[in-house]
């Protein structure tokens, strides 16, 4: 006997509770839904999310009638009124792993209301974990998604969106890159392999489409905290270096640079959404010294006036870089110094030195630019002396913000593969609570007492400094 699956859901199928069957002319083809709710917890940093951006970008190109609901600055209950509203054949919720959650749970309710819509599911924790996804979602697109899921969309919208047309679809994975797929009757896994986009093909790419966010509000949160207001970018994708704790689940370890005319395009476009500076969103925005000086040397000619902030290596910065950093508009660099053990550096396989990251810092606090450093403590194989070493070397250095971590062995790194997790699934809502998520030599309560001594010792030092 076959059982009914969640595909074709015989038993409530009615021309009464089948939205898109009753009205053949749904509202809208796909809704994408971007399920964070801002917590107002300090450490919250908010950017309207590019992903989704890009995604309906390409589905209104494609002629896809689309709708964008950021959950942002909404109540779950409006999340759901706003997509079941719209009626559409197909909703999309992205997923990483603090919001892996919420995305399940938005799933299972809009699936309650809208049983015959398709629900799909993208982003960097569906991409390494797709298995978890299928119980809530149809389908899972691993990887970058920009060229696969459009065309996936409009294949199942021509062929007049019903769920049994997924198989049909599903036949031909290899025409959707990273498709992910359970098949309803036997259980077998269709899938493809996800692809990396050539530089050409992300130049292709249409611009993000900003147009569905509630900027006056991401504006004032951070006009409220920095005194301009940003939003995110990304310039190129991918990072060829290995640490053992980072994951690049959707774009890799092959740097692919955009073309400056149309980063520029798109800088001029966010400006006139009327931000004031940009999160130049890259993996590590220093990679190649050469593009980011013709960047800086554009920025400067162009004539912007936009502030931005970015993530960098301490390698590779020279003393002339950061004052065109400075010009171009630089106002923080974020770095990764994670460790004041080079022993732990290696372990780390980061590739730097402490003796490099001071040479940088100290460059650094001669500009006008901010630097703010993270560190990570208690990380698999360091020592109490170690982790001191750690905090000591932090307070020496000339940043203006630090922050520390315990480690977060994220799915699909090494250091995930080299711990004993506490549980299978750990709850990762908690990212900045500082809580051990795996077997650790560590005790958590010292790590966190002590980073508590560490900010406060910190925080003193300013301080003084800003009196004197
Ligand atoms: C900017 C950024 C942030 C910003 C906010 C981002 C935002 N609002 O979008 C800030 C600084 C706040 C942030 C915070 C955190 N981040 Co973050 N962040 C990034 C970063 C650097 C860029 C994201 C981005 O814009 N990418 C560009 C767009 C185009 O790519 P994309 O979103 O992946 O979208 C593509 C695909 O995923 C897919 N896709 C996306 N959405 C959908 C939806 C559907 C339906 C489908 C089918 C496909 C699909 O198609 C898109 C186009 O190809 C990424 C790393 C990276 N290089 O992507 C990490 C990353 C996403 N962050 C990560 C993490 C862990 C965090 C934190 C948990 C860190 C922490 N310890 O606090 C927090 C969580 C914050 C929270 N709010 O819950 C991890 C996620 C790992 C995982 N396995 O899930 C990443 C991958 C970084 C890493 N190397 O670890 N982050």
């Amino acid at each position: 006997m076959t059982m009914p699956t969640q595909f074709e859901r015989p038993e409530i199928l009615t021309e009464e509770n089948h939205p898109n069957h009753t009205d053949p002319a749904a509202a809208v083809d796909v809704v994408l839904v971007y399920p964070y709710f801002y917590t107002h917890a300090p450490q919250a940093m908010l950017f309207h999310p590019l992903g989704i951006a890009q995604l309906a970008a390409v589905l209104r190109s494609r002629g896809l009638r689309t709708q964008v609901v950021d959950c942002t600055f909404d109540q779950t209950k409006d999340v759901i009124s706003k997509t079941v509203h719209a009626r559409p054949r197909i909703v999309g919720i992205y997923a990483m792993l603090s919001m892996s959650e919420n995305a399940m749970a938005l799933a299972r309710e809009i699936r309650q209301i809208l049983p015959q819509t398709l629900l799909v599911s993208g982003g960097p924790l569906p991409t390494l974990k797709p298995d978890r996804f299928l119980p809530d979602f149809d389908g899972v697109f691993c990887g970058e998604a920009h060229a696969a899921f459009p065309d996936f969309c409009r294949d199942y919208v021509e062929s007049d969106g019903q769920p049994k047309d997924l198989f049909r679809l599903g036949k031909y994975p290899e025409k959707y890159p990273g498709i992910y797929l359970k098949h309803p009757h036997n259980g077998a896994v269709i899938r493809s392999m996800p692809c990396s986009s050539d530089e050409k093909t992300i130049n292709d790419l249409p611009m993000p489409d900003r147009s569905d966010y509630d900027h006056l509000q991401y504006q004032q949160f951070w006009l409220d905290r920095e005194g301009f207001s940003l939003a995110g970018i990304m310039m190129s994708y991918g990072c060829p270096f290995d640490c053992e704790f980072c994951s690049k689940p959707v774009f890799g370890n092959h740097l692919r640079q955009r073309g400056l005319d149309q980063v520029f395009e798109e800088i001029k476009d966010i400006k006139g959404w009327g931000y004031t500076g940009l999160w130049i969103a890259d993996d590590c925005f220093s990679l190649d010294p050469a593009y980011t000086r013709a960047f800086c040397r554009r920025m400067i000619s162009e004539k912007l006036d936009m502030k931005w902030f970015c993530l960098s290596r301490v390698d590779r910065m020279t003393s002339s870089d950061i004052a065109l950093w400075q010009d171009a508009g630089c106002r923080k660099v974020f770095f990764g110094l994670e460790s004041g053990s080079n022993d732990v550096l290696k372990l780390m396989n980061k590739k730097t030195t402490t003796a490099e990251a001071e040479k940088t810092i100290h460059r650094f606090a001669q500009s006008d630019i901010r630097t703010a450093g993270f560190f990570m403590v208690g990380y698999p194989g360091e020592t109490y002396d170690t982790i001191e070493k750690t905090f000591k070397w932090a307070l020496s250095l000339p940043l203006d913000e630090i922050s520390f971590t315990v480690p977060y062995p994220l799915p699909g790194t090494r250091l995930y593969d080299r711990v004993t997790p506490v549980k299978e699934n750990p709850d990762w809502r908690y990212e900045n609570e500082n809580r051990l998520v795996f077997q650790s030599e560590f005790d958590e309560a010292y790590l966190k007492k002590r980073i508590d001594s560490v900010y406060k010792q910190f925080n003193a030092v300013k301080a003084r400094m800003n009196q004197s």
